[in-house]
Formats: structure tokens, C-alpha cells, sequence
């Protein structure tokens, strides 16, 4: 993508009712435009994050067995009314009216709609268990949104739900969204502990917080340092595997959210060394609420004793808009975003030093050309700006990799390959350039 064809609107300075570091960069990077309160505009950059991030979660819960699908965002009051949750959910709740006067809602979560389809479709034992998952628009009508896309109106969430025949079973699909969660934060480079949890509107008894430690976190935590030792399973984990053990060894060490907090049990069973008191942000939720749902709405099925029963349940969230701030609140430094690669909007930025010079411009296009070939997406500064617009612009934005073309080093016949994250630059031969980069897949 050449700048000058590209949609990058960026601010020299963040308004100033943006308190967190994460809004301050998104505005300033061009990615969001606040539409009304907690509403926003995802422009071309801010929306490529977005979608790095759809991705990973996507392969990720695939992996592990869930199916995708795509439920509306405008629910019918009906299936609420019949769970009983109607009346509960309270203002967080944007109803709606159509124009024959029926109850309508902008879905805050799915639980209904999934457990009505279910209660459809799914008659026999032959068909459980199963996980389904959509990554879809939500609206709450949060009394404060603030902070961007951090705490917003409408976010887009990735929602997995599972029906299971037994409780055990149950707790099994559990355990593998629970690891499939343990991945997905690695793989964007984020430090996510499970921590027990307050299940709130959604219900139940088993429900896990998945938090990064971050000083503008909006939840207190306490946890055992060991949690931050921990890795997550590697690429050769099997889903289908008895995951207790590795469920066991995240959820033993001493980690709660301020709703759960015990002095006493902290102090007890946490040594004064490894006790760590920060603030977290959620990226994620899990919960397991067995028939909570699949009761009252009639999701139940004949078992291999022909007795019917109602189907037993989990839901698992994450908030895939949340962590594109989440993210830069954990990769960021003094001038600007520092992307993971695996979410970064471009894999490569390329600064041409030069635009009016004719040999700079035929190298530039020639990286530029070469590399897309090798199915790179790059980011080339084409601009006529000044040198220090340039190279402030993309620190800024953030792309991993940076290649500087200017006049003086090509006469020696090399370029400048810098990365934004450690500041480590180095002068390559123009013959090897492309050398340095295999074809992605
Ligand atoms: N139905 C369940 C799980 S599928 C559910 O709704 N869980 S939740 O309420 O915990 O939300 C899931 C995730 O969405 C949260 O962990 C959080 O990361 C994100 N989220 C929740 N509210 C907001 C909000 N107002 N703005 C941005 N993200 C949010």
C-alpha cells in the first residue's frame, strides 16, 4: 500500500479527555474516530488490527473444535422473556421497537439465540457435543464508556457456546476453550492469566477472568508470581486429550479479581515474596453454567437411556475490539505503537528518504514490488513529507520492520533495515535485500 493511495488521518496530539495510552496512540495513529459515546469508526488501520486479531481467534477456536457461525446483532424480546433474563438485564440493555410494535433488542450476548437454535435443531445424543462460536457485533449501554474502544457501546466480541450431555463432558469443553484462550493471548504476544471469578449476569458456578496486568486496568488483582512463570501449550497440543492437568496447573496458584478477594487466603497461601497486588484488564471470560439456560428454553435431549434431559452449557468470551488497546497498552514505548507481528496492520513499513530522486524511487519500487510477491504487506511512505515527518510517522504506527532508502546509502550500495522495537539497525547490500525475507506463507 503506497501512503499516498492510503487513508491515514493522524493527529499531532490526543484530545485530552483521552486518559489511557492506548486511546491517546489509536487517535493519534489514525484508527478510531469516536462516532458518539462509546460508538466509534474503525478506519483502514485500526480495522486491519482488528481483523490480525479475528484471525488468530479464529484458527484458534477452530482448532480446538468449535464451528463458526453468524448470529444478528437485533435479537427478538422473546427468547429473553422465555429465560427469564428480559427483565434482568436491566438499562445495559438498547431496546427496540419495530414498526409492527414488536420487542426487540441490540444483542448484549448470545446465550438465548444459541440455546433457541439448539432446542431446533438438536434432537439426538448423536449430536453432542458441540461448540459453536461467532465473532459479532454487541451493544451494552454501559453507564461510563470510557477509556475507547476499551470500555465501549458497541465492540465486537468473539462468543463460543457449548452443549454437552453430561456435566463431565461439559467440563471438558470448558478445559478446551480454557486452553484455546491460553494460546490465542500468547500468540499476540500477551501475558493473559485465568483468574477466579464472579459469573454476574451471565450465571453459574465456574467462571474463569482471563487478565493482562496493566496499570490502567480498570480490575484490581491479586495473583502468585509463579502464574507469570508459566508458558502455554505449544502447536502439538490434541484438544481431544484429557486437558485437566494443564487447567490444574493454571488455576492452582493463588489468582483473583477484587469481586473474589480474601486477605487471609491471600496471605496464606501466597508467600510475601510472590504476592503481586496490580490492576488487570480483561480480555476474556469463560463461564460454565450447565442447564441455566437449556431448562427454560427447552434445549434438552434423549439420552441412551431414553430419559429426556436438558443439555448442559458454557459460554466463553473474549473482547476481540478490547484488545486492539489491550494490546498497545502492553507494546508501546515513548513514540508510539510497537507491534506484535502477528497482529501488526503491515508486516513492513518502507520510507523512501527521496521521492524526487529517481534512482531512490526505482529502488524503493522495486522492494516494494518484490516483497509483495512474496506476500508481504508493506506500508510504503511515498510522501514528499520531510525526512523527520517520516521516520516520526512510523514509529508512531508501529510497523515491526522498517526499510530506509535514502540517496547516500544507496551510492554505497546498501540499504537501512531498523527495527522498531529494539532501535537495532543495519546496513544491507541492495543485492541481498530481498535474501533477507522468505516467502511467507
Ligand atoms: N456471553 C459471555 C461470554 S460468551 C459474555 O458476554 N461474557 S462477558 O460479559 O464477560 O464479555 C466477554 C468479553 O467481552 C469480556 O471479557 C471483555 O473482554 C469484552 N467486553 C465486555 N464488555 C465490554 C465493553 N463494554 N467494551 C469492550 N469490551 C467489552
Amino acid at each position: 500500500m503506497r501512503l499516498t493511495n492510503y487513508f491515514l488521518p493522524l493527529l499531532k496530539e490526543a484530545p485530552k479527555d483521552a486518559d489511557i495510552i492506548s486511546h491517546q496512540l489509536m487517535l493519534r495513529a489514525g484508527m478510531i474516530k469516536q462516532s458518539s459515546s462509546g460508538i466509534y469508526t474503525w478506519l483502514p488501520m485500526g480495522l486491519a488490527v482488528l481483523k490480525k486479531i479475528e484471525k488468530i481467534i479464529r484458527d484458534e477456536q477452530t482448532k480446538a473444535g468449535a464451528l463458526e457461525m453468524l448470529m444478528p446483532t437485533i435479537q427478538t424480546a422473546d427468547i429473553w422473556k422465555k429465560s427469564g433474563r428480559y427483565e434482568d438485564y436491566g438499562k445495559e440493555m438498547l431496546r427496540i421497537v419495530d414498526r409492527h410494535d414488536r420487542e426487540m433488542l441490540y444483542g448484549p450476548t448470545n446465550e438465548e439465540h444459541i440455546t433457541d437454535l439448539v432446542s431446533t435443531f438438536i434432537k439426538s445424543y448423536k449430536n453432542i457435543p458441540k461448540i459453536f462460536f461467532h465473532i459479532q457485533w454487541k451493544f451494552r449501554d454501559e453507564i461510563r464508556p470510557r477509556f475507547g474502544v476499551m470500555r465501549c457501546r458497541e465492540f465486537l466480541m468473539k462468543d463460543a457456546y457449548s452443549f454437552d450431555l453430561s456435566e463431565d463432558s461439559g467440563k471438558h469443553s470448558y478445559n478446551k476453550m480454557f486452553v484455546s484462550y491460553l494460546r490465542i493471548f500468547k500468540k499476540m504476544e500477551l501475558n493473559a492469566i485465568p483468574m477466579k471469578a464472579e459469573s454476574g449476569p451471565i450465571g453459574g458456578n465456574m467462571s474463569h477472568e482471563f487478565i493482562i496486568l496493566a496499570e490502567t486496568g480498570e480490575s484490581k488483582v491479586f495473583i502468585d508470581k509463579k502464574l507469570l512463570e508459566l508458558e502455554a501449550p505449544d502447536d502439538d497440543i490434541n484438544y481431544n486429550d484429557d486437558l485437566t492437568e494443564i487447567v490444574k496447573t493454571w488455576t492452582t496458584p493463588f489468582a483473583v479479581t477484587e469481586d473474589m478477594y480474601n486477605k487471609d487466603k491471600f496471605y496464606n497461601n501466597v508467600l510475601l515474596e510472590d504476592r503481586i497486588e496490580e490492576k488487570g484488564i480483561e480480555v476474556g471470560h469463560v463461564f460454565f453454567f450447565g442447564d441455566k439456560y437449556n431448562k427454560p428454553m427447552g434445549a434438552s435431549i434423549q439420552n441412551k437411556d431414553g430419559k429426556v434431559i436438558p443439555l448442559q452449557s458454557g459460554s466463553y468470551g473474549i473482547g476481540v475490539s478490547r484488545l486492539v488497546a489491550a494490546i498497545i497498552e502492553a507494546h508501546h514505548d515513548d513514540k508510539g505503537i510497537v507491534w506484535p507481528k502477528s497482529v501488526s496492520p503491515f508486516d513492513i513499513s518502507l520510507i523512501n528518504l527521496k521521492p524526487s530522486n529517481e534512482d531512490v524511487n526505482k529502488i524503493c519500487d522495486e522492494i516494494y514490488e518484490s516483497l509483495e510477491k512474496k506476500r508481504y504487506q508493506i506500508i510504503y511512505d511515498d510522501t514528499d513529507s520531510s525526512i523527520g515527518e517520516k521516520f516520526s510517522r512510523m514509529d508512531l504506527i508501529g510497523i515491526p520492520i522498517q526499510i530506509i532508502v535514502g540517496p547516500n546509502s544507496i551510492k554505497e550500495g546498501k540499504v537501512e533495515i531498523k527495527d522498531r522495537k529494539t532501535d537495532a539497525r543495519k546496513l544491507v547490500n541492495l543485492s541481498e535485500i530481498l535474501n533477507e525475507f522468505q516467502l511467507k506463507d
